[in-house]
């Protein structure tokens, strides 16, 4: 299983990636973790993306396209992978394709994840308070918000346009979550 998970910031993509995981035994793969990992070694990458990140904008999208093409030729993926976090913008979304195309793994289904703005402010808030992320920040999320009408939403249209785009409600127990896209990816495996 090759699949993307799209949504806006807080929608549940790294929560329901998570627990999908283990149900389909491919890893997941999380630029915003990838990021965040290479902003806490030190890395150029991580000095270079921090400041972007605490803001609520996006990263490069070279920089970001050469951590995914770097993360697909590992031998694990050789078996599929929950993409997460990545397209953010149509142009990731291209490049993603032309890489797949590449490397001969084209992707079996598109899931997004659709929560309203009021759920999301309030899920991120008590994360805000918890683990103090920067880009948890109330005035940040909604700047977040943002960004992902005005650049990512369009990425949904692009699957969409291709016949490949699941849309799943997000809001609800995690349970019920994970059981409605086990049931998107079963009618798209039919
Ligand atoms: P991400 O790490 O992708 O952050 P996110 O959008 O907030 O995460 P997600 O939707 O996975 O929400 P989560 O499950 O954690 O990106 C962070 C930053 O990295 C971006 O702003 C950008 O700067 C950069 N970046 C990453 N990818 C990039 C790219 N491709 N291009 C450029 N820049 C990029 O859930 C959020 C909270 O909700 C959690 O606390 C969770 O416990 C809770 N929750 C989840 N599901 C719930 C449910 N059903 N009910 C109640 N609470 C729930």
């Amino acid at each position: 299983m090759r699949l993307v998970l799209l949504g806006p910031p807080g929608s549940g993509k790294g929560t329901q990636a998570a627990r999908l995981k283990v149900e389909l035994g491919v890893p997941h793969i999380s630029t915003g973790d990838m990021l965040r990992a290479a902003v806490a070694a030190g890395t150029p990458t991580g000095l270079k993306a921090k400041a972007v990140m605490d803001a609520g904008k996006l990263v490069s999208d070279d920089i970001l396209l050469a951590m995914l093409e770097e993360r697909l030729s590992q031998d694990d993926v050789k078996n599929g992978f929950i993409l997460d976090g990545y397209p953010r913008n149509v142009a990731q979304a291209e490049a993603l394709g032309h890489l797949l195309a590449k490397i001969g793994q084209p992707l079996d289904a598109v899931v997004k994840l659709d929560v309203p703005d009021e759920v999301i402010i309030g899920r991120v808030e008590i994360r805000f308070k918890a683990e103090h992320r920067k880009d948890d920040d109330p005035v940040v999320v909604r700047d977040r918000l943002k960004v992902y009408a005005e650049q990512t939403a369009p990425v949904a249209d692009f699957f969409a346009k291709r016949g490949q785009l699941q849309v799943v409600d997000g809001v609800g127990e995690l349970d019920e979550v994970t059981a409605r896209v086990k049931r998107a990816l079963a009618q798209e495996s039919a």
